[in-house]
């Protein structure tokens, strides 16, 4: 199984969220060619419990923004990401990196991009903001920023530019690729471990969701005020964690395009 990696990316492990083991397997099961039975698919996922309260980001972020979006945009995203796995029997054992990768711009991926991708991006967003967040960036977050844009002020201007600058919806990340952390952005649910779909390929370890159902309620037009409070809540320790997981000798980066090779 490679859900090790996945659980370590997204500090799902932490957080007790692991694999639903009460989904049924439709089929029966497959023997790979090693003779090892596997399931027929994907054993799918859970909707990961917020880790604070839905009112704990106020005044930053609204409780009824949360609820909906974790309540609702979210747990859709997990339901059709899981039913979007029934349709690839090939990932039935594959781990997050190894999904994403997967995906192809083309039809038949479609929903798996779409909801796997939403899936996965929110997990990370709930991860990576905190009522004891914000302030200036510790650890392993201030070290990869220095190094690769010179101090917090700039890295902070050129993320918010990238996260503005994102036509209709999308989200803005910054990631590890081959140690270096980046800035980029990608539209809808598409994000950086999409090896076929992506600009540029990275381990994403800081996002900002700039659909509009994340900042409407409260902030309506003024993405850039959202923007600009969202660095109040950035929960910097996560951040670091993921830098370092990231960054680790074993760390799974997504794979370059045409090289992609299942498991
Ligand atoms: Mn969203």
């Amino acid at each position: 199984m490679k859900k090790r990696e996945f659980l370590k990316l997204s500090g799902l492990a932490a957080a007790g969220a692991v694999v639903a083991p009460t989904l049924t397997f439709c089929g029966g099961p497959q023997k790979d060619e090693s003779g090892e039975e596997k399931p027929a698919y994907h054993p799918g996922f859970e909707l990961p419990a917020l880790p604070y309260a839905m009112d704990a980001l106020e005044p930053y972020i609204d409780a009824e923004t949360m609820e909906l979006h974790h309540g609702k945009h979210h747990a859709g995203y997990t339901r059709k990401f899981n039913e979007a796995l029934k349709d690839f029997p090939e990932l039935a054992d594959a781990s997050m990196v190894k999904i994403m990768a997967h995906i192809r711009d083309e039809d038949k991926y479609t929903a798996l991009r779409n909801n796997g991708g939403g899936y996965y991006n929110h997990d990370l967003f709930w991860k990576i903001m905190s009522p004891n967040g914000g302030g200036a960036p510790t650890g392993a977050s201030a070290a990869a920023i220095e190094a690769s844009y010179g101090s917090f002020d700039s890295f902070k201007t050129k993320f918010a530019k990238e996260a503005a600058s994102v036509f209709g919806s999308g989200w803005a990340w910054a990631c590890i690729s081959e140690g270096e952390l980046f800035i980029t952005s990608t539209p809808n649910q598409d994000n950086p471990l999409m090896s076929l779909v992506a600009e540029r390929r990275g381990i994403p370890v800081l996002g900002i969701d700039v659909w509009e159902h994340a900042y409407y309620l409260k902030y309506q037009n003024k993405r850039g005020d959202y923007i600009d409070n969202f660095f109040n809540v950035i929960n910097w320790e996560q951040v670091s964690a993921h830098i370092e997981s990231a960054t680790a000798p074993d760390a799974e980066e997504p794979e370059a395009p045409g090289m992609v090779t299942m498991p």
